[in-house]
């Protein structure tokens, strides 16, 4: 009689178990024949009225039947905890109306975009990008470039010295050496990278970037670096910019100058960044002095030159209207993701 009525449970749970197609309909039929007050609890209840011989026969098929059942609600209830349906309110929801997770970008450093966009302007007027090693020998950022060991201009540099005659280049002007040492005129070069030198104030760091220029071919004027230079200046500042020569001095170019363009801030009237003179700095230019050309066994008498250098931060604080330098370098996000 029990046997029969175990039998029949299991067969019964097992019918119910089949079509089953929810977690929740599932733990409901589980907890009908396994739970506390279920239906096995109950049969087996009546095990203590059964003759003595039989119980442990019926106590052992009693199990059987448990373990069955127990292994058929696992077996079912694996795929449904993946195959959710909407029903299950234990279920953890997806919100499709939520708008999705920004993803961060990061952005060019200011002074990465200023330097990419000067040398895209000198790319686009037919110069070639060269670069260099930032450790360099004493000759080629010296010696070659006219300025001997002693020579006053070597103060105005403040150069890291690695040893007697190794240093951190003050300037990418060394790339230019290298580049006359390995070909011959015509060349058409610009140089940009990083340079040190030995200062730190509101208007220097320690390390800052440079782009210089340089053009040697047979017959170059000083006329032709006037006209590229305001190309230049009216690309990266407007082409109503206007630009002075003022004479000046450089070891490695002769005749010099210094060039300004006229205050991006207040075009000319006078304002606190260009001191009142209407006037702002912008670069440092001249043809190549023939002692330089010599250097290199390039011949004075049948080709000629010029070069020019300019600073990347100030440019980048002269467009963006900063006026701390060491801003660049601080690595602030709030400060950096303004541009
Ligand atoms: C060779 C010959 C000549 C490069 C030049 C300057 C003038 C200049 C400054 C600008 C701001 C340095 O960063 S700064 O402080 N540079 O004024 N640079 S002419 O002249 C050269 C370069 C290479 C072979």
């Amino acid at each position: 009689m029990l046997e029969e009525e175990l039998h029949r449970l299991l067969a019964e749970a097992i019918a119910e178990l089949t079509p089953i197609s929810g977690q929740k309909e599932l733990e409901a039929v589980r907890v009908r024949y396994l739970g506390r007050k279920g239906l096995l609890t109950q049969v087996l209840r009546n095990l203590g009225q059964a003759a003595a011989e039989d119980r442990p026969r019926l106590g052992k098929l009693a199990n059987e039947v448990k373990e069955q059942l127990e292994a058929r609600f696992v077996e079912k209830g694996a795929p449904l905890a993946t195959t959710q349906t909407s029903d299950d309110p234990a279920r953890p929801r997806t919100d499709l109306s939520l708008p999705g997770r920004r993803v961060p970008f990061g952005r060019l450093h200011p002074v990465t975009q200023i330097m990419d966009e000067v040398c895209s302007i000198f790319e686009m007027l037919g110069f070639a990008v060269a670069e260099g090693p930032d450790v360099e020998l004493d000759f080629y950022n010296f010696e070659a470039l006219n300025i001997p060991r002693h020579h006053p201009a070597r103060d105005m540099h403040d150069t890291f010295y690695v040893n007697d005659r190794v240093l951190l280049r003050t300037h990418t002007s060394p790339m230019q050496i290298r580049a006359m040492e390995k070909q011959p005129p015509p060349l058409r070069i610009i140089a940009p990278g990083k340079v040190y030198r030995c200062d730190s104030d509101i208007t220097h760091t320690p390390m800052f970037h440079q782009v210089e220029g340089f053009l040697v071919d047979r017959k170059v004027s000083f006329a032709d670096l006037k006209g590229l230079l305001a190309v230049f200046c009216q690309k990266m500042f407007g082409s109503t910019t206007s630009l002075r020569f003022r004479p000046s001095f450089f070891p490695f170019t002769e005749p010099s100058a210094e060039v300004d363009i006229a205050c991006v801030i207040c075009r000319g009237a006078g304002c606190r960044v260009c001191k009142q003179t209407g006037w702002l700095e912008i670069l440092g230019a001249g043809l190549i002095d023939p002692a330089v050309f010599r250097m290199v066994d390039y011949d004075p008498e049948e080709y000629s030159g010029f070069a020019f250098g300019l600073g990347i931060e100030r440019i980048a604080m002269l467009r963006y209207g900063i006026d701390d330098i060491r801003l660049f370098y601080e690595n602030d996000l709030r400060f950096l993701r303004q541009f």
